[in-house]
């Protein structure tokens, strides 16, 4: 293979350039390559400085992410970084796009710092359940005080060329957009100054406030829970105020190395990865997309409004359709508040504001105005009449190769399509709640759908931000309906003894950002209470139907939007609702049960057990994917803590034969609900995990 590390001279300056596309990695070439060149430059006389910068489309985005786990090989990066900093001629690091972790640990261990107007910076080690193991615990604090370093490395936020600057990690911001150019420019400017090294390991720590080490590690047990990597980062900075630079590094190597051993890092390189391999869909491969560019709303309740505000933020051009003038008024009014929310949180300019309302968004009650979108996306009531009768509209108004998108979350997308003489052009674009916030949007491929459209919404999806995963058609595509069956579970462990603040108790605490009885009363129990009553007519009466949620819907009790459900909601306070747990002993009466206590580790197991289970029956029917693509979803939209990789990883680290022996004992109870997918069973019979069958 050849070096990716090239060094050449220009007016007495070694210039060493890194070209290891796509993100430069430090792969161990690039790091055997940049030692060989500070090995050459050592020895040679006739050079005043050196500038050090990645080619192509960025500096270095961190270490080569698909070594770890690998045996390690020299050169190590910290020692590579030593080696860096103790070069006796100034060296230049000439930083554009993203410098990211190891990345900016390098540029950190270099002299000096100029970077184009554009460029990123960041240490997100934290959010990959490690920690900047390269030096930058020991030399950002040293750099930028101690502060900000605990910031930066517990958040793994990143940062701009400005804010970069006023922090002391950058020297210089460079006019140009080159990175050769600018290098250059600030080396012969160091040379005719008379400027030597200047290595950061040789100054002091400031610190502004000894508490902000303990108060860092109280908002991050709150922020992080059960997370240990920002714990540990926390640490390796107190490292640098306590002890001399050679001794912090040894301490931050420590804790790296227990963090790299854990499974929480394992976890979230798998998250990392599957959220690049969701976009790696077999049938649109090199598929060319559509335009998106003029986007078209039906609906202006919460969720068309997310929709047209998300769409909006990305610089697209939206019309939004609403059914008459006073509806379009308050869909205006609900788009402009959430707009001017990013405007206070600082992440729309006030000028872009002004161009959206003023240009490019736009609302009406006529459909005529849909005539030219590129694609229109119908975010109207979950009713399939309604739905229909809006994709017959849209089909006789929108020009011929418009996309025709149903956000619906459980209808048939086929039988949408078959409104419309275009089924071809027909998908679901399932969007999240906030449509504006959350990452989540499956891209659901009808029977018809083709392939150019599909990589259209895929097209979308990244111009949002989105990450996006293919879902085949069924009741609830992926991630709805496996929720379906893992709330069955949580409802069988409240039937059998547990209350369902136990339940909410237990998975919290598992890390799911809420437990499901709390998601019901945020979204509206009236919801489920409407798909359970869709869905009535076809439930097989084998199953044991769980009544309790029904009887406070019949008593108006919706959850928050009523101010109670399973909770009470009462002076921003959350409080069980007593009358729940007179329900529950009410039903588990009439239905014969004897409740028993049910531990906090037997409620996980049921609800993992379930998720896994109808998890592994949407994979064996195509409706995802692979594995990752349901670790995914559930990473993205449905809460599930990414530190433990999502359900398919967590079952692969637990080992899928204890997950088919807790279904086999749970069947003893619920033989209906606890029937073992074929697939998991092939699975453990072959002595194979998810992980196999993703790498398939
Ligand atoms: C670290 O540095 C620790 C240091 C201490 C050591 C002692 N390694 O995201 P994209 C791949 S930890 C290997 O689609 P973008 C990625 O998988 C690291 N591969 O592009 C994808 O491959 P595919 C700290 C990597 O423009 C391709 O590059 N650094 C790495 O949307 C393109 O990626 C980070 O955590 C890597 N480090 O975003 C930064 N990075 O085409 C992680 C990317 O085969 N990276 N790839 O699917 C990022 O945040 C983003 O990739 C980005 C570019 C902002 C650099």
């Amino acid at each position: 293979m050849s070096n990716p590390v090239s060094l050449k001279t220009t007016d007495a300056i070694a210039v060493i350039a890194i070209a290891n596309p796509p993100v430069n990695a430090l792969s161990h070439a690039v790091r055997a390559g940049l030692d060989a060149a500070f090995a050459e430059i050592a020895d040679r006389k006739d050079l005043e400085a050196v500038v050090l910068y990645g080619t192509d489309r960025t500096f270095i985005a961190g270490a080569d992410i698909r070594e770890f786990g690998k045996p390690p090989q020299e050169p190590f990066l910290p020692d590579l970084i030593n080696r860096i900093e103790a070069c006796d001629l100034p060296v230049v690091a000439a930083l554009h796009g993203t410098a990211l972790g190891g990345g900016l640990e390098v540029a950190i261990g270099a002299h000096y710092r100029v970077a184009v107007p554009s460029a990123r910076f960041g240490l997100p080690e934290v959010t990959l359940g490690i920690l900047p193991g390269a030096g930058g615990t020991q030399r950002l604090p040293r750099l930028a005080g101690v502060e900000v370093a605990l910031d930066l490395i517990t958040s793994g936020r990143q940062i701009g060329t400005e804010e970069a600057l006023t922090a002391g990690v950058l020297d210089k911001i460079a006019e140009t957009h080159d990175p050769r150019t600018a290098g250059l420019a600030y080396a012969r400017e160091l040379i005719s100054e008379g400027a030597g090294p200047r290595r950061t390991s040789e100054s002091s720590v400031a610190i502004g406030d000894v508490d902000v080490f303990d108060e860092t590690r109280r908002k991050m047990a709150k922020k992080a829970r059960g997370q240990i990597a920002p714990q540990n980062c926390i640490k390796a900075v107190e490292a640098a105020v306590n002890l001399p630079f050679s001794e912090g590094l040894a301490q931050e190597r420590a804790l790296f190395q227990e963090l790299m051993e854990s499974d929480q890092r394992s976890a979230l390189i798998h998250a990392f990865f599957s959220e690049r391999q969701v976009a790696k869909v077999p049938d649109i491969k090199g598929v060319q997309p559509r335009d998106t560019d003029r986007i078209g709303v039906i609906g202006g309740g919460t969720m068309g409004a997310g929709i047209a505000v998300s769409a909006l933020l990305a610089g697209l051009d939206v019309t939004l359709i609403e059914r008459d003038a006073e509806a379009v008024a308050r869909a205006e009014k609900t788009v402009s508040a959430t707009l001017q929310g990013s405007v206070k949180r600082g992440k729309l300019a006030q000028e872009k504001y002004d161009a959206i309302m003023a240009g490019t968004f736009r609302a009406s009650d006529d459909y005529a105005s849909l005539a030219q979108a590129d694609i229109v996306i119908e975010a109207v009531f979950e009713s399939m009449e309604v739905k229909k009768d809006v994709f017959t509209k849209l089909d006789a108004i929108c020009k011929p190769d418009a996309i025709l998108a149903s956000n619906t979350s459980y209808l048939d997308v086929n039988e949408i399509a078959a409104m419309t003489s275009r089924p071809a052009d027909v998908i679901g674009l399932h969007f999240f709640s906030p449509a504006h916030v959350m990452r989540l949007l499956e891209i659901v491929v009808a029977g018809k759908t083709a392939p150019e459209v599909t990589a259209t919404g895929f097209a979308l999806a990244k111009r949002l931000k989105k990450v996006a995963v293919r879902a085949g058609v069924c009741d609830g595509f992926i991630g709805n309906r496996i929720l379906s069956h893992y709330r069955k579970a949580g409802d069988g462990a409240v039937l059998a003894g547990a209350s369902p603040f136990d339940v909410d108790r237990a998975l919290t605490e598992f890390g799911l950002a809420m437990g499901p009885y709390a998601v019901s009363d945020l979204a509206g129990l009236d919801i489920g209470w409407a798909t359970r009553k869709r869905l009535a007519p076809t439930r097989d009466p084998r199953e044991t139907y769980a009544e309790f949620a029904d009887r406070l819907c019949e008593a108006g009790d919706f959850g928050r939007k009523t101010g109670k459900g399973f909770y009470v909601y009462e002076d921003g306070a959350q409080t069980p609702n007593d009358a729940v747990l007179d329900h529950i002993a009410t039903e588990r009466a009439a239905k014969g049960i004897t409740a028993r206590d049910i531990s906090d580790q037997e409620i996980v197991d049921r609800y993992m057990a379930a998720m896994v289970n109808e998890a592994a029956r949407v994979v064996e029917e195509g409706i995802a994917l692979r594995p990752l693509d349901v670790d995914v979803t559930l990473l993205n939209g449905y809460g599930f803590p990414r530190w433990r990789g999502g359900p398919m990883h967590y079952a692969d680290s637990v080992g899928l034969d204890k997950i088919l022996a807790d279904i086999e004992g749970f069947a003893a109870e619920d033989s209906f609900l606890w029937q073992p997918a074929p697939l998991l069973k092939r699975l453990v019979a072959e002595g194979k995990t998810f992980a196999d069958l993703n790498a398939a």
